[in-house]
């Protein structure tokens, strides 16, 4: 085994040993540092710094009590997180999740992959990210205004537009993010606008945002396709998911001319073979706050399937995961590319296995890492903070212009990075190696910090 190698596997096993039950965290380490081997055979110093130790571990994790009080009175307990992994580039930067499964593994792992992300981003923004064990679901505006005011109470503290500036995940969206907003406010007696970035378009919010996770999946695709020579019209895409970036994946797929068959949530999966009609979902999903399963009742050609892993043996040109993670196991990948699935595009976060991954790459599948791929939210939300500095509003046009200028960029980044390696079609080492060189540069620069 090489030295770089084996200071790798020596890093990832200290990991392990740390904390080892957080497997998620665990796996995304492995994922990005067993393909950054090269960057370290050429810039030994890093191994003499014990940049990857530092860099496996955050900054600063607060974790708090939230406590708060449901319509009929009775108090619950929440978990809150923050995990501040990496401010060498700029302040820490990333989602909240408020969803059941939220842990400190399922947070140190996003927070991990955020830090990547925000560097291929071209902008400055650390890595953070950050939420609770709340399950906003079925809970009433007034339930979820208490929750987030409490939340708030504690991460005001934590937070700044200079410090650390959270943004949405699964279960936070705009509402959770105005009443956030309307809180911290109120404590700090000073309007932050860009302590938050998701806002309503009436208090500092910026066009398109709410569409850039979905629209950006789309441009890196499409970059990736006109590389290739291949055309997205026609194509057919299984897109699972039915929230905010699954919503305006669909959206753009569609406007780009593909066929778009499927959605999910957690219970299950709408097959549309005339395409899906995405009118009704925003109506169901972000009006209603209902259940997918409704679609079916008044789309009398698709059917709906109960089970939400069911999705992956739809036969597709395209796969375009926008759920969660590890929602692509090596069984799916296998169905994937059984049915004759050539493309896939990660918008959520991690959603294929390490084992999912290699299927992919051993079967010459073209495969766009979350990391890049879902990098246009965060991307737009750092534009949202420039608006928010200079007290300016851009035109939608303007940001959608420009998010594809960096969606663009961050594909060419990874490729020529996975060139340079040596592994050309290998994007997920282009796009790991090309984020970690610039945040261990900073590192290196701002010393042992
Ligand atoms: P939303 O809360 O808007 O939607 C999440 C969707 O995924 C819902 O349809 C939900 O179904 C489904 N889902 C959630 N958990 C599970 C699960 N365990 N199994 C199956 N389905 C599930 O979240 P987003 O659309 O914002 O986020 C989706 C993914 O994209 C996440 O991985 C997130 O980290 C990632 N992402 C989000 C960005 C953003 O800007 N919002 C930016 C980059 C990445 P149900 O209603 O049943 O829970
Ligand atoms: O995973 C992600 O990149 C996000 N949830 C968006 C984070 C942000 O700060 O906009």
């Amino acid at each position: 085994m090489s030295d770089m190698k084996s200071y790798v596997e020596s890093v990832l096993e200290l990991v392990k040993q740390r904390d080892p039950d957080q497997i998620e965290f665990q796996n995304t380490v492995k994922e990005v540092l067993t393909t950054i081997v090269p960057v370290l055979e050429k810039y030994p110093q890093y191994k003499e710094q014990k940049l990857l130790e530092r860099i496996v571990e955050p900054e600063r994790v607060v974790i708090f009590r939230v406590p708060w009080q449901d319509d009929n009175n009775v108090t619950h307990i929440n978990r809150g997180y923050r995990v501040q992994m990496n401010s060498a580039i700029g302040p820490y930067k990333g989602g909240l999740r408020f969803h059941p499964s939220v842990n400190l593994s399922i947070l140190k792992f996003l927070a991990f992959e955020q830090v990547f992300k925000n560097s291929l981003t071209g902008l400055p923004i650390g890595g953070g990210k950050g939420g609770s064990d709340f399950d906003p679901k079925g809970k009433s505006d007034n339930e979820v205004m208490r929750f987030c005011q409490s939340f708030m109470t504690e991460l005001y503290r934590h937070i700044g537009p200079h410090v650390d500036v959270p943004a949405g995940d699964i279960g936070v969206g705009g509402r959770e993010i105005g009443y956030l907003f309307g809180q911290y406010k109120r404590i700090r007696d000073a309007y932050d606008s860009a302590v938050l970035t998701g806002k309503g378009l009436t208090y500092g919010g910026s066009l398109t945002r709410t569409e850039a996770t979905g629209y950006g999946l789309l441009y890196f695709v499409k970059n990736l396709l006109d590389d290739k020579g291949i055309n997205l019209d026609g194509k057919k895409v299984v897109i699972s998911g039915s929230g905010n970036v699954a919503i305006y994946a669909i959206e753009k797929a569609q406007e780009l001319g593909a066929n778009v068959i499927t959605c999910s949530d957690s219970d299950g999966y709408i097959y549309d073979p005339h395409g899906i009609d995405l009118k009704a979902v925003k109506l169901i999903k972000e009006v209603k706050r209902g259940r997918i399963a409704e679609y079916a009742t008044n789309h009398p050609a698709s059917e709906y399937h109960e089970g939400c892993h069911g999705v992956w043996n739809v036969k597709c040109d395209i796969a375009l995961p926008c759920a969660t993670q590890s929602e692509i196991d090596l069984d799916a990948a296998k169905a994937l590319v059984a049915n004759g699935c050539k493309i896939v595009g990660e918008g959520a976060n991690m959603p294929s296995t390490l084992d999912a991954i290699e299927y992919f790459q051993a079967n010459k599948i073209l495969f766009c890492p979350a990391k890049a791929a879902n990098a246009g939210g965060v991307a737009v939300s750092a534009l949202e903070m420039s608006q928010n500095s200079e007290r300016l509003s851009w035109t939608f046009e303007e940001v959608d212009e420009r998010l594809k200028v960096i969606m663009a960029n961050i594909y060419r980044n990874a490729k020529a990075n996975a060139v340079e390696f040596g592994d050309a079609d290998n994007l997920v080492m282009g796009a790991n190696i090309a984020g970690f060189k610039k945040v261990a540069e900073a590192m290196t620069a701002q010393g042992l910090v």
